[in-house]
């Protein structure tokens, strides 16, 4: 599989900052023990990731804005080409010593995703995806699940967090699907849930409050994988409202039906 120069950059940022980001991972789990816990250490191996990949973003494209999880938005010379980047998607898994996390940096043009990267550093799976291109995981190309029927699939989403408004409505949105569903799992990162409807993992996935950063290339992953991704309106708006079902044709559709 050929890999575009840019995408290679991407993939060189996500690589080198993972490399500190795996050690980090190690000692997060020797500091669980302590009763304060690592908050602190996490939250500087997360801006320490984003500097590492936005350095190196900067220096292979030095105009493109950037729209960074821990820095915000950067505005460059050039305002067609913005990075989208998440450093850690998965911040309380990776401070609980669980290795569901990544690194997330997609390159949007004039207002489209055009390619995105997802690395998972522990279970060093890497995915890849160009608009046009289609996605891949390593070197293997991606297909979004088969399955038409709901009673056959297991769904992903977020559990929103604490104080957030959407608890209740959440509630209710699980009990509605789990009911016909093979079953339901929160896997605590939007960018490896969306990854994983790209590999056909799960069959479809929806969630709320979630930043273009968290999704900016899991979208683009699914769509690449042959996959449907949409708001709770059917519209191309998950940027602005932060809603997001993903999944195959059929699947897409009924969790759209099920949430309306
Ligand atoms: P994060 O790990 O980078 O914070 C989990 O459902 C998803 O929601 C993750 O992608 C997580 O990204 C994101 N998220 C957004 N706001 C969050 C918050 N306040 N606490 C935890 N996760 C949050
Ligand atoms: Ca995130």
């Amino acid at each position: 599989m050929a890999r575009s120069a840019i995408l290679n950059v991407m993939v060189e940022a996500a690589l080198k900052a993972s490399r500190r980001l795996t050690r980090d991972f190690g000692e997060v789990e020797n500091l669980q023990v302590s009763r304060k816990g690592p908050g602190d250490f996490v939250s500087n191996a997360d801006k320490q990731a984003e500097t590492t990949i936005a350095s190196m973003l900067r220096k292979a494209r030095p105009g493109y804005s950037m729209l960074l999880e821990e820095s915000g938005a950067i505005k460059g010379d050039d305002t067609q080409h913005r990075w989208i980047v998440d450093p850690l998607d998965g911040t309380t898994n990776f401070l609980h010593s669980n290795p569901f996390f990544c690194i997330s940096i997609a390159l949007e043009t004039q207002g489209t995703v055009v390619a995105g990267v997802i690395y998972n550093p522990i279970t060093d799976e890497l995915f890849t995806a160009e608009r046009g291109q289609g996605a891949y995981l390593n070197d293997r190309r991606l297909r979004v699940s088969g399955r038409r029927e709901m009673m056959d699939c297991l769904v992903v989403t977020g559990i929103p967090h604490p104080g957030r408004k959407t608890q209740a409505e959440f509630i209710t949105q699980q009990n509605n699907i789990m009911i016909q569903t093979a079953g339901v799992r929160a896997l605590g990162s939007a960018a490896l849930s969306l990854a994983y409807v790209a590999a056909g993992r799960f069959d479809g996935y929806w969630e709320s409050e979630l930043a273009p950063w968290d999704i900016a290339a899991g979208i683009l992953m699914v769509r690449e994988a042959g996959g449907y991704v949409t708001d709770y309106d059917d519209k191309n708006e998950m940027f602005s409202n932060g809603d997001i079902i993903a999944g195959n044709e059929y699947i897409h559709k009924k969790i759209l039906g099920i949430l309306k």
